[in-house]
């Protein structure tokens, strides 16, 4: 008997470049995305469907059982902790940076700072690991917004070309952690459901290697 298989994708700018390694893994979607207002996806694989979610909720789904895969950020696996989660493959896609940045020319101030960011736990983390206060302000979104409007000293946000930074007034400072795109699996599915998602796993690692090779020789 087979099992079935849900895998939980990002929407947003993940996805896109998530699919073409799923397609190397047999599995494709049958509808068009675009044009659907569905969360739940059938594919040419009848025994697998796809979720479509937010990134931040991926690692939840998976931990819980309601999706044997995911695939998100690694920003946000670190944010949540990872609980109940392997992660067997490093997808390579959708690199970036977790940094702090501050006002152009205006450096933080000594003693406690202010900080905005969707990534509470990871920049607590950050902060305590620098011996520095820091309060921690939660935001949603435009995290950009928060020092021009006098709200914080730094924000901890992903960076990948550096523009939305500079178009906002902003530079760059302190590294955090280099970012990817992560496959997980749930960890009772990778025992129970090992024979079908040993096939997925290893398929989408050697697209992966061969995209790698692909990238090198360009270079
Ligand atoms: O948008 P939503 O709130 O629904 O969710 P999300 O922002 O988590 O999703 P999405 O689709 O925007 O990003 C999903 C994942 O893509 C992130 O978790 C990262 O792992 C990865 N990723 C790669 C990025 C970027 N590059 C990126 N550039 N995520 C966000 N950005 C944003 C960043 O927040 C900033 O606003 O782009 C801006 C910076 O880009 P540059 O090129 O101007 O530096
Ligand atoms: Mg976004």
């Amino acid at each position: 008997m087979t099992d079935s298989i849900t895998i939980a994708l990002s929407k947003g700018r993940i996805l896109k470049e998530t699919l073409p390694l799923l397609k190397e893994a047999g599995i494709e979607l049958l509808d068009d995305i675009d044009n659907s207002r569905k969360l739940v996806f059938p594919t040419t694989d009848p025994s697998v469907r796809i979720l479509i979610i937010r990134a931040t909720d991926v690692p939840t789904y998976v931990q819980y059982g309601g999706a044997d895969l995911g695939v998100t950020g690694k920003d946000v696996l670190m944010e949540h902790g990872g609980d109940g989660l392997y992660e067997p493959l490093d997808l390579n896609i959708a690199r970036c940076r977790l940094m702090t940045a501050g006002p152009v020319g205006k450096p933080a101030p000594q003693g406690r700072l202010r900080v905005a960011t969707k990534f509470v736990n990871l920049a607590r983390r950050h902060y305590a690991s620098q011996g520095r206060q820091a309060d921690i302000i939660k935001l949603y979104g435009a995290m950009e917004l928060a020092p021009i409007l006098g709200l914080a000293d730094e924000i901890v946000d992903i960076v990948d070309t550096g523009n939305t930074l500079k178009a906002n007034g902003l530079e760059a400072r302190a590294l955090i952690d280099h970012i990817s795109t992560r496959l997980v699996v749930n960890r009772a599915s990778m025992k129970m459901k090992h024979s079908q998602l040993h096939p997925i796993i290893e398929k989408m690692g050697q697209a992966v290697e061969r995209q790698r090779q692909a990238d090198a020789a360009i270079i």
